[in-house]
């Protein structure tokens, strides 16, 4: 077995310790960060879903697949990041509200931070008016929204709207993204830019930048 297999595995086997553990070895044997992540992590979190779908796991084994998963993504996020770069913007991200999905919007914002933006992070489960707030207090350029259920992507339109209320939609930017969300949702509902995956969501931020 490969040690990308091996990541794989105890993802799904929720064994935090040996994800954490392997991964650093997968770094230190000079494997392929992309391959780590993609490969090892993200594969695994797509398989716990359909064994999620298939009533083969259920919300605790899912629950523990995740903070194993987030425990190799600790380990990886200084390879994900690069030093001295100017920052090309301020972002401020966040999961709406009713959603606690939080891997997904983590490496996007990890990636975001590797690519030097400035990174406010309000977690999960986020109230319109407090991203109201942060764009406000922060001067942030770019507000990232990510929802993981059908049932918090309305949640998305709350913000928009709370944000156009409150008289700065103009002055920003608005990101979307996470598995239920779709390039025409995006356009449906107004947003600036919808990115698939983390890579991309670099990809559009930098160009919501201009
Ligand atoms: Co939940 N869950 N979950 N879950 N969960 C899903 C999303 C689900 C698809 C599983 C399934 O049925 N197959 C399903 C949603 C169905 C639907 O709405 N259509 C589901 C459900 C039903 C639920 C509960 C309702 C279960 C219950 O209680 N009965 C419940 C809801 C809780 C709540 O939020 N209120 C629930 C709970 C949980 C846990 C807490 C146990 C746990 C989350 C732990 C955590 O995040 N800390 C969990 C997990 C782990 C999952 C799955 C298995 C994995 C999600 C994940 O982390 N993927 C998921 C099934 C799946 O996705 N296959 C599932 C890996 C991650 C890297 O990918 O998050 O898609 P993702 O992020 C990607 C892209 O989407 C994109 O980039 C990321 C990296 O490439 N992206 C952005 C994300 N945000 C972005 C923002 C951007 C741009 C790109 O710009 C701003």
């Amino acid at each position: 077995m490969t040690i990308i297999n091996e990541i794989y595995q105890s993802v799904l086997d929720g064994d935090i310790e040996a994800v954490g553990a392997k991964t650093q070895s997968a770094i230190d044997d000079g494997g392929d960060i992309g391959d780590i992540l993609n490969q090892g992590m993200i594969a695994a979190m797509t398989e716990v879903g359909r064994l999620f779908e298939e009533g083969e796991y259920f919300v605790p084994e899912m629950l523990i697949s995740a903070r194993a998963m987030q425990s190799g993504l600790a380990v990886l996020k200084p390879h994900l990041a690069q030093a001295n770069v100017q920052s090309p913007g301020k972002i401020v991200i966040g999961t709406v509200k009713g959603d606690l999905h939080d891997i997904g919007k983590n490496l996007v914002s990890m990636m975001l931070e590797g690519a030097a933006f400035d990174i406010i992070d309000l977690g999960v489960d986020v109230p319109p008016d407090q991203f109201v707030s942060a764009v406000q207090e922060q001067q942030a350029d770019i507000v990232a929204l990510s929802a993981l259920l059908t049932t918090t992507m309305p949640q998305m339109v709350s913000t928009i709207d709370a944000l156009k209320a409150a008289g700065v939609r103009d002055q920003i930017k608005i990101m979307v993204g996470g598995a239920p969300i779709t390039e025409a949702y995006a356009k449906e509902i107004g947003a600036d830019g919808y990115a698939p995956d983390a890579s991309r969501a670099v990809t559009l931020a930098k160009s919501l930048m201009g």
